[in-house]
């Protein structure tokens, strides 16, 4: 039984496993419109909360009877032989859907935070041709992958996407495919453990066999320039990539731009906006169908160009003064029972509530990134985005992977979504306490976005100073200069004892040359829950009137230039155990968990309207 030899040295995976990165690819942007085969639907899965799969119990190679992930048919192995031990056999294990996460699976897996196992089989394409790819659209939070018990990679981050190639190691017939992810945060992390929202540990975008041809169109990024110029960077990947004839073509415009790719496999080439040009609002969200053709390989997808920036105190899109009336969003479908699976209609359900609920034209994609179906409906839908990365209060700012994770997660995230008009702003962190090393590590993840995007505009969501008896702030972070747009996260009235009719004469102390937003305030409100007697937390009068002094507020602030209230719908949160109001939710939703919308939500979009109606 110990003789199948290349099985065990399969199994010292640990430090030979290559890790997928932004910087080792394949980027395969624009994944979701390729030509593959979905694998989402019915996987077997089991729990292995010691890491029995990976690691033996003195810390070796793992028992032969442990080995889940491996491809063997142990039924078959018992036919030939009744003493063969095993102890795991994902093939005759319950079976669950993907994506989603664990936690909704059954109720014993609620908390579970560790090392889950899952595996499926399907079909290889009869008549292969071309390049193949499992793209894992994200999976959270540590991922190894095997097919056919060869160990492929891992990816580290639960928020974005990876692949691996798989060209050579599919084989005819029946392929099995085997995942191990490790929800456990640590305080390495990104996030570290102490967040306030939940975990949702497992495989929770989808996971897809792409097909490209053998030179393929591997990243492409197509936008307009704050000059109003069209720009395109493509980058080939395969044979023969030098010197190779490209063509950027937007049928709709007549747009025909013919080049030819460096040494290396790249092309940049800019030209005049065609006339015509339709510019992507969100009063007009134009998007257009855009191809790059390359050999055999096809690069599509559809885009909306604009220009964003900052003109001293204002955000300029396309040119024009805008205020973002936003919300803020975490990804979180709406139910009672959420699993973090968003489809087109759960997008659809939350990001409509924000555009023709509030009069929106803002969203805070708080506080990861969100799947690419979420910032594919806000482009079609004209909603403005603050995407960000869970570099969330305390990380490990002097540990140096953990700042290597970091920066993977932003270059991932942005790789991803840089052709995705709606999203205007990249936030590197959110309210993370100042000292030296945080402020070098943030530093450094500033630099990581002027370098990879030089189109949109970076934030990050701040802490102010306070004066301990009056409501008196003071913006004194020394990050601020780094950025373009200033970010504030304020509760004062909730999480203090101020009263609410004080809010509106607070007195605020920030630069006066950049645009401010309110990234944050809010206050818990059970739905349904009403304080006819007098003021009382978590009613829904007391959300409403903590929204109309904290807007009475933001009134008087001459450089506020948008906000995004926390938070749109009521959502999971372990820290939220209050026994009347939260039971394990965080009620700072304008809306309940099921879409139940409280006084609030009426008091926001009043004041969205009229703003609308009347912009900067
Ligand atoms: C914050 C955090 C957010 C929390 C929120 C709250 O400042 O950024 O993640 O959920 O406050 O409800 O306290």
């Amino acid at each position: 039984l110990f003789g199948t030899a290349p099985v065990l040295a399969q199994t010292t995976d640990a430090p030979a496993l290559p890790l997928a990165t932004a910087a080792s690819g394949p980027r395969l942007v624009a994944a979701d419109l390729r030509d593959g085969m979905d694998l989402s639907g019915p996987w077997h899965y089991s729990i292995d909360p010691f890491r029995a799969g990976i690691a033996g119990f003195h810390g070796e190679t793992p028992d032969r009877g442990q080995l889940r992930y491996q491809d063997v048919d142990v039924r078959r192995e018992m036919a030939r032989d009744t003493r063969t031990l095993y102890e795991f056999d994902l093939a005759r294990s319950p079976v669950t859907t993907l994506p989603s996460s664990w936690l909704t699976e059954a109720p014993e897996l609620r908390h579970y935070q560790g090392l889950m196992w899952y595996q499926r089989t399907f079909p290889a394409p009869t008549q292969r041709k071309g390049r193949y790819f499992l793209r894992f659209g994200a999976a959270n939070y540590a991922t190894r992958v095997y097919l056919n018990g060869r160990p492929l990679g891992r990816h580290e981050g639960g928020f974005t996407p990876f692949a691996f190639e798989v060209t050579q190691w599919l084989r005819d017939g029946e392929n099995q495919i085997t995942i191990g992810v490790d929800s456990q945060a640590t305080e390495a992390t990104v996030p570290p453990p102490v967040t306030d929202w939940e975990n949702y540990g497992g495989v929770t975008r989808p996971v897809r066999l792409i097909a490209t041809p053998d030179t393929y169109v591997d990243d492409a990024w197509v936008r307009l320039t704050r000059d109003g110029r069209l720009a395109v960077d493509a980058h080939l990947d395969g044979a023969g990539t030098a010197g190779r004839a490209v063509h950027l073509r937007i049928a709709a415009l007549g747009l025909d731009l013919a080049g030819k790719t460096d040494a290396t496999g790249n092309w940049r080439a800019t030209v005049a906006a065609p006339r015509g040009l339709m510019r992507w609002s969100p009063e007009h969200p134009k998007l257009y169908d855009v191809t790059i053709d390359a050999g055999e390989d096809q690069w599509r997808d559809r885009i909306g160009f604009r220009t964003i920036e900052v003109r001293g105190a204002d955000i300029l899109l396309n040119g024009r003064p805008v205020f973002l009336r936003g919300i803020s969003l975490h990804e979180e479908e709406l139910g009672t029972d959420p699993t973090r699976a968003i489809t087109p209609a759960a997008a659809r359900a939350l990001l409509g509530e924000i555009k023709d609920g509030l009069h929106g034209n803002f969203v805070r994609l708080a506080h990861y990134p969100h799947s690419e179906v979420m910032t594919r409906t806000a482009d079609e839908l004209g909603l403005i985005v603050w995407s960000e990365v869970p570099v969330y209060w305390r990380v490990a700012w002097s540990n140096p992977d953990t700042l290597a994770t970091a920066r993977n997660m932003l270059a991932e995230n942005i790789l991803r979504d840089r052709n995705r008009a709606a999203i205007a702003i990249w936030s590197v962190a959110n309210e993370t306490p100042v000292t030296e090393a945080r402020n070098t590590f943030l530093h450094t993840l500033v630099s990581d976005v002027r370098k990879l995007d030089d189109s949109r505009l970076v934030s990050a969501a701040l802490l102010v100073e306070r004066s301990p008896d009056k409501l008196d702030m003071t913006l004194a972070d020394p990050l601020a200069d780094a950025l373009d747009v200033l970010a504030i996260n304020t509760y004062n009235g909730w999480y203090t004892a101020d009263r609410l009719s004080d809010l509106p004469g607070s007195v605020w102390h920030v630069p006066a040359n950049k645009p401010l937003v309110f990234s944050e305030f809010g206050a818990d409100a059970k739905a349904g829950f009403h304080d006819l007697a007098g003021p009382q937390k978590f009613s829904e009068e007391f959300q409403a009137d903590y929204y109309r002094q904290t807007l009475r507020m933001a009134d008087r602030l001459p450089t506020l230039r948008g906000m995004s209230p926390w938070i749109l719908k009521d959502f999971r949160s372990p820290r939220r155990q209050n026994p009347d109001f939260q039971q394990g939710w965080n009620r700072k939703g304008l809306i309940s968990e099921t879409g139940q919308r409280k006084i609030a939500f009426g008091v926001l979009a009043d004041y969205y309207r009229a703003k609308e109606a009347a912009p900067a």
